[in-house]
């Protein structure tokens, strides 16, 4: 009682316009740190100029992605008080209208109350029809445990959305039995079956068994655990950030995330061991199962959405476009001193429009076509012979900040090595014969972030084989002569891609954009992500190459690359928004 009073102080009471009644702090905690206007001044060489990032801090997982009333939201996990990961989490906003300029916001929610008084974690946003959106995140409370949280727009006709109300009931969900309080989190966004329920999964750890841990509620507000996890494994580690969706068979349209009818499959994404797995499979709500069409194995057979740097990411439907967007948090792969130098770490991933692949297997992810509003001088060209060992450069466009698309033929494919496919992980296959060891059928791709000599270059590259049962394509990115500083991050990346490459030609499009590089193989099959951070190629000593160093040549049947202009960030207050909406 003595609690419920102390609580209760400095409270008010709001009636909101989705006829909601909600008691709510006047003070949100934020106030501290607003408005997070000021900019970095200098032109430093590892800052974005396409990617989401804000003005400065740590920034990690997105939170609650939408499309309400005409504008996209993005929150994400931030540090207020400086470069690194804190004990202070906030819930950071941003808006857009088309996902590629921004204009943030004053911050949505900061550690306040006793449910979230150590930090508001990650979690996500459903809208209600009628009623407009509502925030599920997971607090740190005063005993450091994890529980689940909910918050409201303070006033719906608000179009940015700006302030943010705490529920006055929380904690909606506290750990259950047999749940440790700090593996019990980042609930997803909620969908709506057919009996009228809601439905909402947590990650969790229980028992050496990562899980969803199923949650179901009539109003919104009263949340009761079902007495099974949607899904569970012994082969994963804690979930962190789950992510369950329908998608499309046959389409690449998005669904909403209640949709359940013949003509979807669902996805289950967890975060876990730094990377994004996901399933494929069904879901049976009569017996509230999922049920995989293949179970995750613990092995490099899993499916991951980007095999590189690329975690906790979260979908959203976006019903304006009628498709699913895609965005993932891609972290800093520099040295500790080196971020607090340069002042934030952390991305987001250009958001991706992402949908079932037409074999059912496998999900395609592409940049969302609004990227290309971005496009500035444009090079092309068609049909080139690239020899055995031949290099050029791709010149007329600014090569640390660009778009490529290159399409690669490939004539002597019937020469090609043979790969015995048992038990080969695709990522040690890449480090242990990178771009500088000769093939037969590669490695032929780009090199980019390179410097004129080459002494600094990061390549993206494939190596077709000859397998059992058919062609084999791989794709690497090779960081081992990324940056001449022994500090950062070298690893080499790799996967293969489900392309049979007599039937279709070898795709690649790069988003290069100073730091960071987006790599999209085979239309979108495959991903890759890398952070690089070059001392010499940078700015206009970035250089783009492509190269061969296979013995067998092969075609380049088209090449378009463009120069990327700026993407406007801004805070509100400053925002002069250019582009017609
Ligand atoms: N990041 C959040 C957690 C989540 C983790 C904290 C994943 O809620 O599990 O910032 O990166």
């Amino acid at each position: 009682m003595a609690i419920r009073a102390v609580f209760l102080v400095g409270l008010c009471c709001v009636l909101q316009s989705n006829g909601i009644e909600v008691e709510a702090s006047e003070n949100n905690g934020c106030q501290n740190f607003q408005p997070h206007t000021v900019m970095l001044q200098e032109k430093q060489a590892y800052r974005t100029s396409f990617h989401f990032q804000p003005p400065r801090n740590w920034l990690n997982d997105p939170n609650g992605p939408m499309w309400y009333r005409g504008v996209y939201h993005l929150f994400y996990q931030y540090n207020p008080y400086g470069a690194l990961f804190g004990d202070f989490m906030i819930w950071a906003h941003s808006v857009s209208y088309d996902l590629i300029n921004w204009i943030h916001l004053n911050h949505a929610l900061c550690p306040t109350e006793p449910y979230d008084i150590n930090s508001c974690w990650s979690g996500s946003a459903t809208i209600l029809h009628g009623k407009g959106p509502i925030i599920l995140y997971t607090g740190i409370d005063a005993n450091h445990c994890q529980v689940q949280n909910m918050a409201m727009p303070k006033n719906l006709s608000d179009p940015f959305l700006e302030e943010w109300i705490k529920f006055a009931q929380n904690p909606i969900m506290t750990p259950p039995d047999g749940v440790e309080g700090n593996n019990f989190r980042d609930p997803t966004t909620a969908w709506l079956s057919h009996d009228g329920k809601w439905s909402v999964i947590i990650g969790s750890w229980s028992n050496n068994q990562g899980m969803a841990i199923l949650y179901q509620s009539e109003d919104f507000f009263n949340w009761t655990k079902y007495q099974d996890p949607l899904y569970s494994t012994e082969r994963t580690g804690m979930w962190e950030c789950p992510d369950f969706y329908p998608v499309a068979v046959n389409s690449t349209y998005g669904v909403d995330t209640s949709v359940l009818n013949a003509g979807v499959k669902h996805v289950m994404k967890a975060s876990f061991n730094s990377h994004d797995y996901y399933m494929i499979g069904t879901y049976v709500p009569e017996m509230q199962k999922y049920i995989p069409d293949n179970d995750f194995t613990g092995t490099s057979m899993d499916l991951r959405y980007d095999h590189g740097k690329f975690y906790a990411s979260k979908t959203f439907f976006d019903s304006v476009k009628n498709r699913r967007i895609l965005w993932g948090w891609v972290n800093e792969s520099d040295s500790i001193e080196d971020d607090m130098d340069k002042g934030w770490s952390g991305l987001q991933s250009i958001p991706r429009h992402i949908w079932l692949d037409r074999s059912g297997k496998q999900l395609v992810q592409w940049p969302i076509e609004e990227i290309n509003k971005l496009h500035g001088e444009k090079v092309s060209f068609l049909h080139k012979k690239i020899d055995s060992e031949a290099i050029f450069e791709v010149q007329g466009i600014t090569a640390a900040q660009a778009d490529v698309e290159v399409v690669f033929e490939l004539p002597e494919l019937q020469e090609a090595e043979f790969l015995n496919l048992t038990a080969v992980d695709p990522q040690l296959l890449c480090s242990d014969a990178n771009a500088s060891i000769k093939g037969k059928l590669g490695p032929f791709g780009l090199l980019t972030l390179a410097t004129k000599d080459l002494t600094e270059q990061t390549a993206i590259f494939f190596r077709i084989f000859k397998g059992l049962k058919g062609h084999v394509v791989l794709m690497c990115s090779d960081q081992s002569r990324s940056a001449l500083r022994d500090e950062v991050d070298k690893t080499t990346y790799g996967t293969f891609i489900d392309i049979d490459p007599q039937r279709e030609n070898i795709s690649l499009r790069c988003l290069i954009d100073h730091s960071i590089i987006e790599s999209f193989g085979g239309e979108g099959r495959a991903c890759i992500t890398n952070r690089i951070y070059p001392k010499l190629a940078i700015h206009e000593e970035a250089h783009l190459f492509i190269f061969n160093n296979g013995t067998l040549s092969v075609t380049i049947s088209s090449l378009n690359a463009w120069s990327m202009n700026k993407a406007q960030m801004n805070h509100k207050e400053n925002f002069i928004y250019k582009a017609s909406h």
